[in-house]
């Protein structure tokens, strides 16, 4: 397992196949520094849509990883795939049963070594993750560092995301999180919309992903990388 490609990793930026970006912008999030681009969404993802991003990115010759969303949608050619596991979902489809039907159909073919489980923690309740997973969203901490023993003890993946999607979490949340994990490596992702954000985040995450802010305002999402060489931390000393 390539966990020293996950640790390489301090931002990510994530595609929406269904969303509108021109070739220009996708060019300029593959010039920053960011660690990879993902391509991955909830609702309305394609297959054509998912491909014509990934030719983009591979123009460019940025390491590309697909989230697996949709069966349908799965296109070969990715350097990763990213294969969400929701561990508060309430709809046991987004638990196991949707990877069972995908193992079943395609088990024979999957490449291990470029497979990451991601246990997700989703947070934020009016997300259409949290809606279209039934997911049951913690209000207290204990509950929280319950799903994050889940995934870091109980399964050993080696991804735990913090999904606040669309908005910004609890930071004090996200640090007692950090104390605590001791395999997973965490992303954090939802409403990084400044580099500040991103640098309070990056203090207790691992990988910080932004997605809405490259649809809402696309200069502010190229500042949210850190500059080659130098670290978030490096920046705040
Ligand atoms: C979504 O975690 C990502 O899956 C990023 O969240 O879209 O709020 O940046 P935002």
């Amino acid at each position: 397992m390539n966990h020293s490609f996950l640790s390489s990793l301090k931002h990510m930026f994530k595609l929406d196949p269904n969303r509108p970006i021109t070739e220009n912008q996708i060019e300029q999030l593959c010039h920053t520094e960011t660690g990879a681009i993902i391509v991955g969404g909830t609702l309305g993802v394609t297959y054509e849509d998912s491909q014509a991003l990934l030719k983009q990115i591979r123009m460019h010759g940025k390491i590309a990883i697909q989230e697996i969303s949709n069966l349908q949608a799965i296109v070969p050619g990715f350097d990763y795939y990213f294969i969400p596991l929701v561990v508060n979902a309430q709809d046991p489809k987004w638990i196991l049963n949707v990877h069972h039907e995908a193992l079943k159909r395609y088990g024979e073919w999957v490449n291990w070594n470029q497979v990451f489980v991601e246990g997700y923690i989703i947070l934020n309740e009016d997300s259409s993750v949290a809606k279209l997973t039934k997911s049951k969203v913690p209000t207290e901490l204990e509950d929280v560092l319950a799903y994050a023993r889940i995934v870091d003890q109980m399964l050993r993946l080696p991804i735990l995301y913090v999904e606040y999607s669309g908005k910004y979490g609890n930071p004090d949340w996200l640090k007692a999180i950090q104390q605590i994990v001791e395999y997973s490596q965490i992303f954090y992702g939802g409403g990084i919309h400044s580099y500040e954000k991103a640098v309070e985040m990056s203090q207790y995450a691992h990988t910080i992903i932004v997605g809405n802010l490259i649809y809402e305002d696309f200069p502010t999402a190229l500042k949210t990388v850190p500059v080659k060489g130098v670290s978030y931390t490096q920046i705040e000393e």
